[in-house]
């Protein structure tokens, strides 16, 4: 299969050396020249518990280098997908798919205005991978990965791309309800990301305090009545969930934690943000995700 991942960072350059180590045809694509020369020079360097191995694949900046791809991969911040989904236009074929993996709400709406949503698949991974340099990653970490139908139509398709990654070595499951799963990921960065953002702190030292602990409940909490409100399933312990992962994840400083401190703009807007923007759409108080969200759009506004 030709697969084509739009966006390398980290994840996007982990899923697709995996993929084209199990034998896929995989084009890496990204605006990053340097990191793209680099792969392209000497392969992607792909570090993996304490050893270090070489990956041939291709790179490029541009998409007509690429040509059509069967199943392109969208790994950018969620600031990029529209940008994204616009250059990889170029690269749909009549039975192309098309899949996100990126944290955040929306993503899947946005590409879905770029392909017959019938062929979008969404869902979420706790592959976890770090940028070390240009041509350089670090794979942090294991875990499930779960995709669906955006459309919730044709699950057979995903089951297609399922067994595609479980032959990268990618443990892959499937669900008939993907929103549940997408809204159920994005729970925990609206308890965990801004706070570790605007704070300095890692993950885990949100438990420290029940302070913070609070902080992170109310947003939770209220993105959950939104969830309902939209007809989402949510487990029942969400807000137990979360600092379930923030105490798995301590030592990790969050994406948008990363972002802040090499003042990128986050991807706040499809986090925090949506809860604030649904909540006001549906009559439901937000006031602990709209301080967050003013807090984040305040920094990067005075980078
Ligand atoms: O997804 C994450 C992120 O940082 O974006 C968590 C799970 C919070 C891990 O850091």
């Amino acid at each position: 299969m030709k697969v084509a991942i739009v966006g390398a960072g980290a994840m996007g350059s982990l899923f697709g050396g995996l993929l084209a180590e199990s034998g896929q045809a995989v084009w890496l694509l990204d605006v990053w020249s340097e990191h793209v020369d680099a792969i392209n020079a000497k392969g992607l360097m792909v570090e993996w518990q304490g050893e270090t191995r070489r990956v041939d694949i291709k790179a490029t900046t541009t998409p007509a280098e690429i040509g059509s791809a069967d199943l392109i991969v969208i790994f950018v911040k969620s600031t990029q997908t529209r940008a994204a989904s616009s250059a990889a236009a170029g690269l749909i074929h009549s039975d192309s798919l098309v899949l996100t993996l990126q944290n955040g709400m929306g993503n899947a709406d946005v590409i879905a205005e770029f392909i017959d949503s019938d062929r979008v698949l969404a869902g979420t991974t706790a592959y976890g991978a770090t940028l070390l340099g240009p041509g350089s990653i670090r794979h942090a970490g294991k875990g499930p990965t779960i995709i669906g139908m955006w459309s919730g139509r044709n699950p057979d398709v995903a089951l297609r791309v399922a067994d595609v990654l479980a032959g990268a070595g990618i443990a892959t499951e499937t669900v008939e309800d993907v929103r549940s799963v997408v809204w159920g990921k994005l729970l925990i960065n609206v308890g965990i990301n801004a706070i570790t953002a605007l704070t300095g702190i890692k993950n885990g030292e949100l438990l420290d305090l029940t302070s913070t602990q609070e902080i992170s409940r109310r947003a939770v909490e209220e993105a959950v009545s939104v969830a309902k409100a939209q007809g989402i399933s949510v487990r029942d312990d969400a807000v137990e969930h979360v600092f379930e992962i923030a105490r798995a994840t301590a030592v990790n400083r969050s994406s948008m934690g990363q972002d802040v401190d090499h003042g990128r703009i986050t991807e706040i807007e499809a986090i925090n943000g949506v809860i604030v923007k649904e909540g006001a759409r549906l009559g439901i108080d937000t006031p602990v995700n709209q301080t967050l969200t003013g807090l984040i759009e305040t920094l990067q506004a005075h980078y």
